[in-house]
């Protein structure tokens, strides 16, 4: 019986040329050399099974007869379905939706005289690293845009072993002591009888968690603060929160703290275009990344410490142990010590973004831990959820997680091991194989730090949490009282926002008493919001606030940079469109460093005024002005007419005018301004005035706010 072809005929033809080319490397892998094999997707001509065999038909299954029952002894078929069944791993318990680049970090300044770590002591070496940025809550497959905090994940290949840098985009943390770090997740995760809320804090069992337990406030606040909702993981700032040590020759111990600083300055959206990016780009950050970087754009960081002495943090008026707490610049000034650059897209998100393993035990001679009861909890728990989700003790060999430099030690077996170590000795000390790993004097050495000195109380064993702990209210009264008045009613609107989901009025009735602690105006906007009739009562505290001095770098406002540098600027066209206006706006933008995109009705583009076809890089309905930092509209009166019937257009504009953007407008143009009812402000300009619009789009139009959203 004839058989029908299939589209497997066609891969019976010879292999391409570009497939042989690669032919002599995948001979190379199977081959017969010391090296252990591994077979590299993409790296030998023709299709395999696991075990080298070539396939002659990747389309059919084998079958008794053409319509007869398929054969158990397919083991082609049944090695193909079994390994799709098992691809996808356990995810992240929290930072499950994440998103990685490749890159180095140059260090410019040496800080040998705090420590022995060559990657803080070599000026002008390049270190590769690996960095992922996350939300926390949701899950692998949630949105980009919550409001959550974001992580903020760097692996240092170091010559002297990996070093981990595990922080987030806010400096202080929930939660004081490891032991409520399960609470606090189960608490935001979405709720477990009903499976929802995903991704998002904005329920019952989150503000009931964090309202019975004051020492979250602080954190809270940031998380209602615009952090949580960033522009792009390109303009956030990272914090290594705890204090860690540094160790100098000497043996002697200087606390530092880590901060990243965004060069493209810190940008965040207004919350009602976070939540449309929700729906018009899941993968809004993501794809951020991902085309800054393709395109030559790559974002870099300063890394920036502060460092302080026992005798200093002696002096501090919290305590520098204490997660919630950070240190303010104001107190210990920053310094800049070198640049991490993101310069490469991961070849495979599996393999590197999904498998990469952080653990903050993960450091280098030189460096060392706090006391902060949180870091020490996050020491275990890291490694631990590494082999539930990576399924092995030997996850340190993946390649993503295997450090750059030698490794070796006793340690073996195990799943998956892909290493074959040689001879007898697997045991130390030993003497029958000289040149097996051997302990070194210069390798990690712990601080040798004394019980009943410094941080470490002389005093019996207990669980108890330290006095020093219990002041949560002062420096979240700093935060708010530092933050433009923009922000703040942000902060307020945020408040009402989350709380307005939570059902349970009790719940709502303690946030809105707890915030009375930390600012009286702040917690009558947000009952206010809430409808409340009444301000409740703050709940008792140990230690009320103190009024500490105001610190500007913890706004966000003054730390965005009027700048189109690495931001996007969107043009909608029509049939008709002025060509020589949409090229000048282009170039424009282009030349202060932004991104461009065309935006049509139709994905084919537009027949332009001087008879000239404009592609469209995104099509009208799938292409809101939410995924762009400022728009353009260039229509001729018949281009605007056809498209005041079309309401992806009237929202193109007003969603712009809402999320307080700038807008340049043509004649065409100005009938679907009116038609959403934009009132002309500082940020509508001409779009013959080039100039104009390009110093508008570099920055929001926060004045516009009152005018189109009620703020708490
Ligand atoms: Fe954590 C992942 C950041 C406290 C337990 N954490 C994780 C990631 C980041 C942070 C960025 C994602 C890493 C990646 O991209 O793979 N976590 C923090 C920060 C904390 C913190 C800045 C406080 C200062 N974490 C913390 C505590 C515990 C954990 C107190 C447990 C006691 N964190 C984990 C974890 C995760 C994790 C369960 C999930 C996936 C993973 O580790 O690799 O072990």
């Amino acid at each position: 019986m004839a058989r029908t072809p299939t589209p497997d005929d066609a891969s019976r033809m010879p292999p391409n040329p570009d497939a042989h080319a690669t032919e002599d490397a995948a001979d190379h892998q199977r081959g017969n050399g010391d090296e252990p094999q591994q077979m590299v997707a993409g790296q030998h001509a023709t299709m395999t099974t696991n075990q080298g065999l070539d396939i002659s038909d990747n389309q059919n299954s084998l079958k008794a007869s053409p319509r007869g029952p398929v054969l158990l002894e397919d083991f082609i078929l049944r090695e193909k379905i079994q390994h799709f069944d098992h691809e996808r791993i356990p995810e992240r318990i929290v930072h499950a939706r994440g998103s990685a680049a490749h890159g180095h970090f140059k260090l410019t300044r040496s800080l040998a005289d705090y420590t022995t770590a060559k990657i803080l002591t070599e000026v002008g070496e390049e270190t590769p690293l690996f960095t992922r940025f996350s939300t926390v809550a949701g899950g692998s497959g949630s949105v980009d845009t919550p409001r959550d905090v974001r992580g903020f994940a760097v692996k240092f290949y170091t010559k002297e072993g990996n070093w981990d840098l595990v922080g987030n985009n806010i400096p202080v943390f929930f939660i004081q002591d490891a032991m409520k770090f399960p609470d606090l997740v189960h608490a935001v995760k979405m709720e477990p009888d009903r499976g929802y809320p995903q991704a998002a804090s904005a329920h019952d069992t989150f503000w009931d968690f964090v309202s019975l337990t004051p020492e979250t406030f602080h954190t809270v606040i940031w998380a209602m603060s615009d952090r949580a909702i960033p522009r792009s993981f390109r303009m956030v700032e990272g914090f290594g929160i705890h204090s860690f040590r540094l160790i100098n020759a000497a043996g002697k111990s200087t606390f530092v703290k880590y901060h990243w600083r965004p060069l493209l300055g810190l940008q965040s959206t207004v919350w009602d275009e976070s939540a449309k990016l929700q729906a018009a780009d899941n993968d809004f950050l993501r794809r951020d990344l991902f085309e800054a970087i393709q395109a030559g754009k790559h974002p870099q960081w300063e890394l920036a410490v502060q460092l302080f002495t026992q005798e200093e943090a002696d002096g501090f008026p919290f305590d520098h142990l204490d997660s919630t707490k950070l240190i303010p610049e104001e107190l210990v000034p920053l310094t800049v010590i070198g640049t991490m650059t993101l310069d490469r897209w991961p070849d495979n998100f599996f393999a590197e973004t999904e498998q990469v393993a952080f653990c903050p035990s993960h450091l280098v001679p030189g460096m060392d831990f706090s006391n902060d009861p949180l870091l020490q909890g996050r020491l275990f728990s890291y490694p631990d959820t590494q082999l539930s989700r990576l399924g092995s003790v030997n996850f340190h060999q993946l390649p993503i997680n295997a450090p750059k430099c030698p490794f070796a030690n006793q340690q073996r077996d195990g799943h998956m091991q892909m290493q074959i170590p040689k001879g007898r000795v697997n045991y130390e000390p030993s003497s029958l194989d000289p040149t097996s790993a051997r302990a070194t004097p210069d390798g990690f050495r712990s601080f040798a730090e004394r019980v009943g000195t410094g941080d470490v109380d002389d005093a019996p064993k207990s669980r108890i949490r330290a006095e020093s702990f219990a002041d949560h209210y002062s420096q979240a009264r700093q935060f708010y009282r530092s933050q433009t008045k923009y922000e703040q009613a942000h902060i307020a609107s945020a408040f009402v926002f989350e709380n307005s989901k939570v059902e349970t009025l009790h719940i709502r009735e303690r946030v809105v008493g707890h915030l009375r602690h930390i600012d009286e105006d702040l917690a009558q906007r947000v009952a206010d919001g809430l409808g409340m009739e009444t301000l409740p009562d703050a709940p008792p505290t140990a230690v009320p606030a103190r009024d500490m001095p105001e610190s500007p770098a913890l706004q966000i406002i003054g730390k965005m940079k009027d700048t189109l540098d690495g931001r996007s600027v969107g043009i909608l066209i029509n049939d008709g469109s002025a060509a020589a206006t949409v090229q000048s706006i282009r170039q424009a933008a282009e030349s202060a460093g932004a991104m461009v995109k065309i935006v049509a009705p139709k994905v084919g583009g537009a027949t332009l005024d001087d008879g000239s076809k404009l592609a469209a890089d995104g099509q009208l309905a799938g292409t809101p002005s939410m995924v762009f930092d400022a728009v353009a509209v260039i229509l001729s009166d018949d281009g605007a007419i056809a498209l005041l019937g079309e309401s992806a257009a009237i929202d193109f504009v007003r969603d712009a005018f809402g999320h307080l953007k700038a807008i340049a407008a043509d004649a065409g143009a100005q009938k679907l301004l009116d038609r959403a009812g934009i009132e002309k402000d500082a940020g509508i300009v001409a779009a013959s005035d080039v100039d104009a619009f390009i110093k508008a789009a570099k920055t929001r139009q926060w004045e516009r706010e009152k005018k189109v959203r009620m703020l708490a």
